[in-house]
This record gives structure tokens, C-alpha cells and sequence, in this order.
């Protein structure tokens, strides 16, 4: 079995993570700065901190550099030369969402591919994509305790815009023990009734019970859409209660790297009084589209261009939780301009985050047009009573892996056949959107799509990356239950 394949070692032992620690200790900023330019492994240090919510203090994780700095932010033509140091005292795995590395360097666990153990370094390295992304634990629920962080990739396009850039990373956070939260919805055994504690839009014109593999219903559904109540929305780790003030220009513009992280909250962007340009979805560039208000699923990233006014102000970014009058945000603020109180309730509940941006985006370099040579479909299935979500009715651990073969164009149409909407990612590739509720589209290039209650979205991608890559839900508490599959080339074991 090859281990990552890696001019260096993967794993390095703890005595040699400690040496790397004093080193970098020891280094100056100026000095270090001087070693990236020769692509010196930039250390991640995966650790506990407290972070005050709402004035209370809760230990959560973070995933920072020794300046502090949270994430990694890379210019054009670095590689992803990484050393993740795991300080929180627990196993974990560290997913690079948005990269395309070679499977072993992917950050999840499986029979190949181990945890990265308390108290060692793993090392990582290979050829970094371009864009807004970002990693988290794809290890039980530590993504809910805020393990996750910025992955920006930076393009030669992006340099010569010369453009300030924000970056926002979304949380949904809780006081809670993730793991009581699971217990109570799924009733601790997976069988009992589960505690819904969310909401349930009702449609009109809904019909009563769901007949398993349905198509997309014509009428109206009932349509479940928060499955927790949270304690709190960041941005930034913070609420609007004390929001991050990010200083721009006066007729500046700006390129907002908007990340969703949060675990099972889908959110609206709202841009208030700026008009925004999308520019990238997962990353990927697609032809501008503009508005002030823009759905985002769980995993997704969005790139929006937006332009201040020549008199300044202060403009808040908003991302309100869909169902719901919860928010968060940041605020964006010229020099001497007043900066208003933003509630953290808007006026109104959201509706539902739907298809209405996905029918918009079209991929600025679209995949080379070929017909599949495999196809398949697979029912997105479950319910919240009993909170248990699977993939044709079969959890994780049960599933029928999709097998595809090296060089193949793969065609996967997602049908959801259960009352809540998913947003479904797949690892080590990216897909173009192609059809939406059975209308053929070409649409964006990303990694990660958002399927509606009882719609369907198919995705097409090269097969391109052999090993065993993970299809599932982006909502943490689904893919918990079960709400996995993967996609398998054959020659890897
Ligand atoms: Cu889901």
C-alpha cells in the first residue's frame, strides 16, 4: 500500500515535530517570510483555544500558523507544502476542501489513509488550485467546534486585479457538546423519535407521505430546513454583537472570499445597499453575476466583487441562517464613516436557500464537451424521524461504492428523494453542474452543489485522480448518520 507518496516523510515522528516547533519559534517573521519565498513547509497548528460567543467563553479548536495567522493564504505557483502539527490532544483528519491532492494527501481516514494522531506532524505536498477554499476536520464532529479554516489560493488574475480582499469564513456554534446535539436527534439509539428543533416550512399544496424514490414533486412539499437550533452565527468568529470591522476605501473595491463552514446552516448573503458580482463558486471562475442577495450551502465558497461608493461608508456583509431571522456578518467601513449596530435578527425569516443562483452561474472555462462514459444515479435518501440519512437507503459502511474507471467522463445524477436539502461534495475532483431538476445546464464548475428537497442536480467530472474518493452531505450531522458514498477507481485498493 504507497502512504503518500511525498519527496518528504509523511509522518514525522514527535520528537521531530517538536524540533520543527522550536524552529519556527525561533525564526523571526522576516526571516520566515524570507523562507517562503523558497517554499519553506508552512506549520498549521491544529490546537484548542477559547473563544468568547455572546461573552461566555467556550473551548473550541483552530487551525493557525505560529503568527496566528488562521489557515493558509498562497500565492500563484506555491505548492500546498504543508506541516499539520495536531496540538489538540485527540486524532484527527484535516480535508483540504477545494484541492484535487493525490488520495493519500487527502484528509480523511480510511484503511489507507490514517488519522494524524495526537501530538504528530503530518506533512503534506503537492500542487495547490487556485481559488477560495478552505479545511476541516473530516474526523466525528470536531468541524462543529469550529476546526476549520481559510485555504486561499491565489491567481496570477488575482495579483494583477490588485484588489483588497476580505475573506469571511461562516460558522453555525453552540455552548453544546456536538455529540449531545447528535444523541438527542437521533435519540441516542438511532431508533427513537428524533428531537426536531428546527423548522418545517410547509408548501402549499403539499401531500402527505413521501414514497421513497420519487422524482421532483411539481407542487408543493413540505421542506425541513434547520435541523438545529444554534447558540450563535459567526463570521470571523464573531457575532454582530461585535462584529469585525474590516477598514476599506473610498471607492474601492473589494473581493469577498465568502466561505460557508458552518456544519448544517445554509445561508443567504445579503449585501445591503452594494451591488455585488460573483465571480467564483467553489473556487472556479464563472461568468459575473450580479445582485445583493445570494444562497449558500453548506461547504460552498463564492467569490463577489463589490465596488464602494465615492462618499465611503459603512456597508455590512451579511449571511442570514435560511428559515430564519438569525445573521451574522462582518462590516465593511471607510475611514471616519459611521458604523451603525447591526441586530443580529433581520426583519423578516429567509425562505429556503434554493437553485436560484445555481440557474445563474455558468463556468468561465467550462470542461471540454464529451459524452459521459458512465452514468449513474443515486437517491439521496432519509428522514429527520428517525434522524437518519443514507444514500439509496443505505448508510455509510453499507454503501455500494461507484465504481468508474481512470480516464472515464463521469456522469452522476443526484435525486433527492427525502425533505431537506443537500448539499453534496465529492473529494479529490471538481464537476460541472449540468443539470438542474432534469434541465440540462452549463452550469458551474465546483465541489460542492446544493440538491433540493425532492429536486435533483446532476454533476459530470474526469476521472482523473484514482483512489477512493468520498460523495457525501455537507451537513456534518448527515454525513454522521450515514449520508455517504464514494466513488472508487479500479487498481486502487
Ligand atoms: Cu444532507
Amino acid at each position: 500500500m504507497s502512504i503518500l507518496q511525498s519527496r518528504r516523510q509523511f509522518l514525522v515522528t514527535a520528537a521531530a515535530a517538536a524540533a520543527v516547533g522550536g524552529l519556527s519559534t525561533l525564526v523571526p517573521a522576516s526571516a520566515r517570510r524570507a523562507l517562503a519565498a523558497s517554499q519553506a513547509p508552512t506549520r498549521l497548528v491544529v490546537e484548542r483555544r477559547t473563544l468568547e460567543v455572546l461573552g461566555k467563553p467556550a473551548s473550541v479548536f483552530g487551525i493557525r500558523q505560529p503568527d496566528g495567522t488562521h489557515g493558509l493564504f498562497l500565492d500563484p505557483g506555491q505548492r500546498f507544502l504543508v506541516d499539520l502539527d495536531n496540538r489538540t490532544g485527540e486524532d484527527t483528519a484535516i480535508h483540504w476542501h477545494g484541492m484535487t491532492p493525490p488520495y493519500v494527501q487527502d484528509g480523511v481516514a480510511d484503511a489507507n489513509r490514517p488519522l494524524v494522531k495526537a501530538g504528530t506532524t503530518q506533512a503534506y505536498d503537492f500542487e495547490a488550485r487556485p481559488g477560495t477554499h478552505w479545511m476541516h476536520s473530516h474526523h466525528g464532529l470536531q468541524e462543529q467546534l469550529l476546526m476549520a479554516a481559510p485555504l486561499v489560493v491565489r491567481s496570477a488574475g488575482d495579483l494583477r486585479a490588485d484588489m483588497q480582499e476580505v475573506t469571511v469564513l461562516l460558522h453555525d456554534f453552540t455552548f453544546k457538546d456536538p455529540a449531545e446535539i447528535l444523541a438527542k436527534l437521533t435519540g441516542g439509539s438511532g431508533m427513537a423519535h428524533g428531537g426536531h428543533a428546527g423548522h418545517t416550512m410547509a408548501m402549499p399544496g403539499m401531500s402527505g407521505t413521501q414514497e421513497g424514490h420519487g422524482t421532483a414533486a411539481s407542487g408543493g412539499v413540505p421542506m425541513d430546513l434547520n435541523d438545529v437550533e444554534y447558540d450563535a452565527y459567526l463570521a470571523n468568529d464573531r457575532t454582530l454583537d461585535d462584529p469585525q470591522l474590516v477598514r476599506v476605501e473610498r471607492g474601492g473595491r473589494v473581493r469577498l472570499r465568502l466561505i460557508n463552514g458552518a456544519t448544517s446552516t445554509a445561508f443567504h448573503l445579503d449585501l445591503g445597499r452594494l451591488d455585488g458580482t460573483v465571480v467564483g463558486a467553489d473556487g472556479n471562475p464563472v461568468t459575473p453575476v450580479t445582485g445583493r442577495r445570494f444562497g449558500m450551502a453548506m461547504g460552498q465558497r463564492l467569490d463577489i466583487l463589490v465596488q464602494l461608493p465615492a462618499e465611503g461608508g459603512a456597508f455590512p456583509v451579511l449571511a442570514q441562517r435560511e428559515g430564519d431571522r438569525q445573521r451574522t456578518g462582518i462590516i465593511l467601513a471607510t475611514p471616519g464613516a459611521a458604523v451603525p449596530k447591526v441586530g443580529s435578527l433581520a426583519d423578516a425569516a429567509a425562505g429556503p436557500v434554493d437553485l436560484s443562483l445555481e440557474e445563474r452561474l455558468a463556468a468561465l472555462e467550462p470542461m471540454a464537451a464529451r459524452s459521459a462514459d458512465a452514468s449513474f444515479t443515486m437517491m439521496l435518501t432519509g428522514t429527520m424521524a428517525p434522524y437518519a440519512w443514507s444514500i439509496d437507503d443505505r448508510p455509510y459502511g453499507q454503501h455500494r461504492p461507484l465504481q468508474v474507471s481512470k480516464g472515464q467522463r463521469v456522469a452522476v445524477e443526484m435525486v433527492n428523494a427525502s425533505d431537506m436539502a443537500h448539499p453534496m461534495h465529492l473529494h479529490g475532483h471538481v464537476f460541472q453542474v449540468v443539470g438542474l431538476n432534469g434541465v440540462p445546464v452549463t452550469g458551474a464548475i465546483r465541489d460542492t452543489v446544493l440538491v433540493p428537497a425532492n429536486g435533483s442536480v446532476t454533476v459530470t467530472f474526469d476521472a482523473d485522480n484514482p483512489g477512493r474518493w468520498p460523495l457525501h452531505c455537507h451537513n456534518l450531522l448527515h454525513m454522521a448518520t450515514g449520508m455517504m458514498t464514494e466513488i472508487v477507481y479500479d487498481r486502487v485498493a
